[in-house]
């Protein structure tokens, strides 16, 4: 009989193995696709709680995301195929000028464990880019990250870009040198200081 609780462990542990092995499992005997996927999704809110409170580092939270991922690749075909697709979209990336990428590489993971579809634009992204790219993807919510203090100015131009743009497509930004209150005086939907923080930045602001 499929396990779903030994799934939602195998991911929290970051065993990928027990993760592809397990979810097999569960496709192979019928159960609904997002039944499996929320099993995984529980493991990944818990691996983000845990990372919020300090019980967790950045290793642990990316072989998490990494049996995810072994999960997922089995169960993509079937969730497309019974035509289930994320409800909404997101397009993440490092702002123009920086090229750190791990911080915006965890907060892309988490948002993929926390049902989004999400699309990686990579380091050094101008406004222009971003405003493309939710064009092209129909984006519902855009994450920008900066390390730099001098790249971080950079962030109000996104900001305005996409607001001018696209009406009502959030933006939300985070990275070692950024603020509550930078993120309030560029005129930010929200900022959210680590990666787990920003799923629940995500839901909320998409939810409401
Ligand atoms: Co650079 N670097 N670096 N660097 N680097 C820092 C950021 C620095 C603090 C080091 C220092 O001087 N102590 C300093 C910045 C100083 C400042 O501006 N205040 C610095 C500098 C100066 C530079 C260069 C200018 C150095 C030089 O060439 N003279 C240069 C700049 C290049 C450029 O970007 N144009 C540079 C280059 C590099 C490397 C390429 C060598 C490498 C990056 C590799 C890579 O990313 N692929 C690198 C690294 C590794 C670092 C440090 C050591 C580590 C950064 C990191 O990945 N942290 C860093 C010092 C440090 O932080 N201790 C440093 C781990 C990561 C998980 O944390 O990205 O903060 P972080 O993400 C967190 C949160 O911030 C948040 O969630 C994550 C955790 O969950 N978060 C978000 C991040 N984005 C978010 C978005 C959100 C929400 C939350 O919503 C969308």
């Amino acid at each position: 009989m499929a396990d779903l609780a030994a799934l939602t462990a195998a991911v929290e542990a970051g065993n990928r193995t027990d993760a592809a092995q397990l979810t097999q499992a569960a496709v192979d005997e019928g159960l609904d696709p997002r039944t499996i996927l929320g099993a995984m999704t529980t493991a990944m809110d818990t691996v983000g709680r845990k990372f919020q409170d300090g019980e967790l580092f950045v290793p642990e939270m990316l072989i998490a995301a990494r049996a995810m991922k072994a999960g997922t690749a089995i169960l993509e075909p079937v969730l497309l195929a019974a035509g289930v697709t994320p409800e909404f979209r997101a397009v993440v990336g490092t702002v123009e000028g920086d090229l750190h990428d791990i911080g915006k590489n965890l907060v892309g993971m988490m948002w993929k464990g926390g049902g989004l579809e999400v699309i990686d634009l990579g380091v050094n992204v101008s406004a222009d880019k971003f405003v493309a790219a939710v064009r092209e993807h129909d984006a519902h919510i855009v994450g920008v990250s900066a390390l730099l203090t001098t790249t971080m100015s950079n962030m109000r131009g996104v900001v305005e870009a996409v607001h001018a743009a696209t009406p009502g497509v959030r933006v939300v930004i985070g990275g070692a040198p950024v603020t509550p209150e930078f993120a309030a005086q560029i005129g930010a939907d929200g900022y959210a200081p680590d990666a787990g923080a920003a799923v629940d930045l995500a839901r909320g602001l998409l939810h409401a």
